[in-house]
């Protein structure tokens, strides 16, 4: 089976439980659509969990994004040669601006760790999907962390532009693909439409996902095959 949930955000636990619930084992894949580190307390774990599991597939949120292009240029040994100059004003910036969307448990963690698990980190977040397109039971799924800003029918998924696609949003009242469906994180639903307090959202093709766990909300989670919904 195939299973998609995004955003969550540190919450170790919930991964865990919902991981057993959906009794996901090797022959599944899980899709983890973006946003598993920051707020909440336990990203670094989420991320070695994981980086454990060759059925996991990463997908780039803009948590990760902001993470790995601070952490960069924070996780190196500062020498004689770059001692004034590893942390140039940009870096300063993006670490704050990094802050400032709830880094810093995963940058306290992330420093705690050996280096050899650091840069192990670093690797695997530089590994993470886009996006992905999926055809399964004769249904196409287009995943994204964010949105499809700019959207056109015929466009390539590989056009569309990296903020684009992680910081941006779905118009949810709005269909994209006449013959996909759009799986997006990111936006948590009660925001799309407060019926959908804590549930998966799904109408106009859109399958939003993003239950708002780390936030008092849930942890959902589809089965694509089946369309069937999780909570914890
Ligand atoms: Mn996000």
């Amino acid at each position: 089976m195939i299973y998609v949930m995004s955003d969550l955000h540190g919450c170790y636990d919930k991964y865990k439980q919902m991981l057993e619930k959906i009794k996901f084992n090797k022959d599944d894949t899980l899709y983890v659509l973006g946003d598993s580190i920051d707020r909440g307390d336990d990203g670094i774990k989420i991320l070695l969990d994981m980086m454990k599991r060759p059925n996991v597939v990463p997908m780039l949120g803009n948590h990760e994004y902001m993470a790995y292009s601070v952490l960069k240029k924070f996780n190196v040994e500062i020498t004689a040669n770059n001692y004034n100059s590893h942390l140039d004003a940009e870096a300063i910036e993006m670490y704050e601006n990094w802050m400032f969307n709830g880094g810093l448990t995963t940058s306290q963690d992330f420093a705690k760790l050996d280096k050899t698990t650091r840069d192990s980190i670093m690797e695997y977040l530089g590994e993470f999907e886009l996006y992905e397109e999926l055809e399964l039971n004769g249904k196409t799924f287009v995943l994204v962390h964010g949105g499809l800003v700019d959207f056109e029918e015929d466009k390539d998924l590989g056009e569309y532009d990296i903020h684009d696609i992680i910081w941006g949003r779905c118009d949810y009242a709005r269909q994209y693909y006449k013959d996909k469906y759009l799986v997006t994180g990111h936006t948590p639903t009660y925001n799309i439409d407060e019926n959908y307090k804590g549930k998966i959202y799904r109408q106009n093709n859109h399958i939003a996902i993003d239950c708002g766990a780390v936030f008092g909300g849930t942890l959902g989670c589809i089965c694509l095959d089946t369309l069937e919904e999780f909570y914890v």
